[in-house]
């Protein structure tokens, strides 16, 4: 195979998972903005889903989010996405929307309120049973606004307890993944911060769990790409919840704010082996002021780019370079990768594929977007601020 044949072959392969919230309306914490035709439940959340996987053909599952995605027959939702080529793809659990989690979920001083949140990750992994979803992706709310509030040493011995109970429920090939955020909602600790946390928690637990990087979870000027080298490295990098962000966790669509952290990400998960399907390509993104369809797949088209820029680095080049120390040689390497424009190439993929080269114009002729807003009348929201 040539290189430029190597490449198109793994873009076809790789798979970026949307996310069901990304479809509903959503919103910042002053005003949850509702657009027309967005779904009305999760079945409908899915049939957008399924138009964005016809367009890019790369985009076959979808997460959900548990409870806003709740059904009474979860085995059925699985099949209403089969039927439109879909499957079901990351369980997101949700203990940070309840009264009850004021002071934490799992690391919650009160022993009840711990059992309640655990019990909602089993509930989680009995609905993975039934949709055949592998991954329970876990990002917990719970931390402290205020020196002395709680003590931060009881709290980590909470969270692994109740780690270690769900991870003892999964099946053989189910796994779970955990998410690190710097901080909100809570401001002064984070009871899951960072990578680090987050890392030492799935080695303790064993090979079924993993850490997961969202990408707008960092301080300003965090080097991610080090830390996904490192966590591939270790073997304990589960995937990604891909967005863009200026300031903190904005949720914009991935490679709007900075492409060249994509690609440099994205570079490392090539060298790293990343792309051989451990690795889990979720977004992690919220539509407040753009049409939500359209931004979905603009963004996995995106990931496309990055992906392939990080696919066209020409490694033996840059191995020399570097064993010479040639420095600013080894740098142009990487530049000239990212400098390509790789677009003409991913309308070929898509062609070998099936797919018109345009799948922006093709959603905007599809006729897709009017039907929706004629047969959908009061959509639901995402569930922020739900
Ligand atoms: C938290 C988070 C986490 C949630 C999602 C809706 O900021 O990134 O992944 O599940 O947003
Ligand atoms: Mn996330
Ligand atoms: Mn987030």
């Amino acid at each position: 195979m040539t290189e430029r044949a190597a490449v198109k072959a793994a873009l076809k392969t790789q798979a970026v998972e949307t996310p069901s919230w990304a479809y509903g309306n959503s919103g910042t914490r002053f005003k949850v903005f509702a657009q027309q035709g967005v779904p009305r439940d999760p079945r409908e959340k899915l049939d957008d889903a399924a138009k964005v996987h016809e367009l890019t053909g790369v985009a076959p599952t979808v997460a959900l989010h548990i409870p806003w995605d709740t059904v009474d027959d979860y085995a059925a939702l699985a099949r209403h996405a089969e039927d439109r080529g879909l499957r079901l793809g990351a369980i997101n659990s949700n203990t940070f929307q309840d009264d009850d989690y004021r002071l934490g979920s799992v690391c919650h001083p009160d022993a009840s309120v711990r059992r309640k949140a655990v019990d909602h990750l089993l509930e989680c992994v009995d609905i993975m049973d039934a949709t055949g979803s592998k991954d329970l992706k876990l990002w917990f709310a719970d931390g402290t606004n205020y020196p002395g509030q709680d003590d931060i040493r009881a709290r980590q011995d909470r969270l692994a307890e109740a780690l270690a109970e769900v991870y003892e429920r999964l099946g053989d090939d189910q796994r779970m993944l955990l998410e690190y955020k710097l901080f909100e909602p809570a401001f002064y600790t984070t009871d899951v911060p960072d990578w680090g946390t987050a890392y030492a928690h799935c080695l303790r637990l064993g090979p079924k769990a993993r850490v997961v990087v969202d990408t707008g979870h960092h301080a300003p000027g965090t080097n991610i790409e080090f830390i996904v080298a490192t966590l591939l490295r270790e073997g304990k990098l589960g995937g990604f919840d891909f967005n863009s962000r200026f300031y903190a966790d904005d949720d914009l669509m991935v490679g709007a704010a900075d492409p060249f952290q994509l690609f440099r990400i994205m570079y490392e998960v090539v060298r790293g082996g990343g792309m051989s399907g451990d690795v889990a390509f979720m977004l992690d993104q919220c539509h407040n002021v753009e049409s939500k369809i359209p931004a979905i797949v603009r963004s996995v088209m995106n990931v496309q780019e990055a992906t392939a820029k990080a696919l066209s680095v020409d490694r033996d080049a840059l191995r020399a370079a570097q064993r010479d120390g040639d420095v600013l040689g080894a740098n142009s390497v990487l530049m000239d990768a990212f400098s390509t424009d790789v677009r003409p190439l991913l309308r070929e993929v898509r062609e070998e594929m099936g797919l018109d080269p345009d799948p922006m114009a093709a959603y905007a002729r599809s006729g897709w977007a009017e039907k929706i807003v004629a047969e959908r009348v009061g959509g639901e929201q995402a569930g922020w601020g739900a």
